[in-house]
């Protein structure tokens, strides 16, 4: 299998993080330059209709271009260990605070980079301000959430490491384009983002 991914870009790191955790080595990472607009190749279209890493590829050409979908399909080929939960309630509980690390969290704080940071302007294109400000705010509102939610726990979904801690620290690293990461003020989402430091997917680079 082959993975195309590029750096600095969120949605892929949630896989390689993914992979990491897992101790996945057999699948080949591409790196596209999305500056240079590598992904809007059509050859690469062919793949990703909508021109947008994480693309996974299997040996037999099908493809999967959701970061979400492609974790989901490596769960089930490498199951352990598990990070979408185990048995009924694990999974629900655990896609629960992933769909909310991703749309409340994760998603406000990559809109914000995209309309606000300079480094974006050639991928997003049309950079808004009142979009970036926006954005800002709520994902500032969110930061405060989830920091009262990680006083009383370890990890986003109770006490072992899921794809929510994964999927949060993604959009949570991409704001550091925005000079933003959580502080004294954050206290719990401050302990929580030093903790991921120690784990195999906190090594891999942002
Ligand atoms: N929902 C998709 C979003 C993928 C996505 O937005 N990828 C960005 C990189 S983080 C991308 O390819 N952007 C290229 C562009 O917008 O032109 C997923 O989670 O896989």
């Amino acid at each position: 299998m082959k993975l195309y991914s590029a750096p600095y870009a969120p949605n892929p790191r949630r896989v390689t993080m993914f992979l990491a955790e897992k101790a996945i080595v057999d699948i080949e990472v591409i790196r596209l330059d999305l500056q240079k607009g590598e992904h809007r190749d059509p050859a690469f279209r062919t793949k990703s209709p909508l021109a947008q890493v994480p693309t996974l590829e299997l040996d037999d050409g099908r493809t999967l271009t959701e970061s979400r979908a492609i974790c989901s399909y490596l769960e089930s080929i490498y199951p352990e260990p598990s990070l979408l939960g185990r048995d009924a309630w694990e999974r629900a509980e655990i896609e629960m605070w992933d769909r909310r690390a991703e749309l409340l969290f994760t998603l406000p704080l990559m809109m914000w980079v995209r309309h606000g940071s300079p480094h974006l302007a050639a991928v997003e294109r049309e950079q808004t301000p009142e979009i970036a400000a926006y954005y800002q705010k709520q994902a500032m509102r969110l930061a405060k959430w989830f920091d009262t939610i990680l006083a009383d726990r370890i990890w986003i979904a109770g006490d072992r490491f899921t794809i929510a801690d994964i999927t949060a620290v993604c959009g949570l690293d991409f704001a550091k384009m925005m000079r933003w990461r959580p502080g004294e003020d954050l206290p719990h989402l401050k302990r929580w983002r030093e903790a991921i430091a120690d784990r195999p997917a906190g090594k891999v680079a942002a």
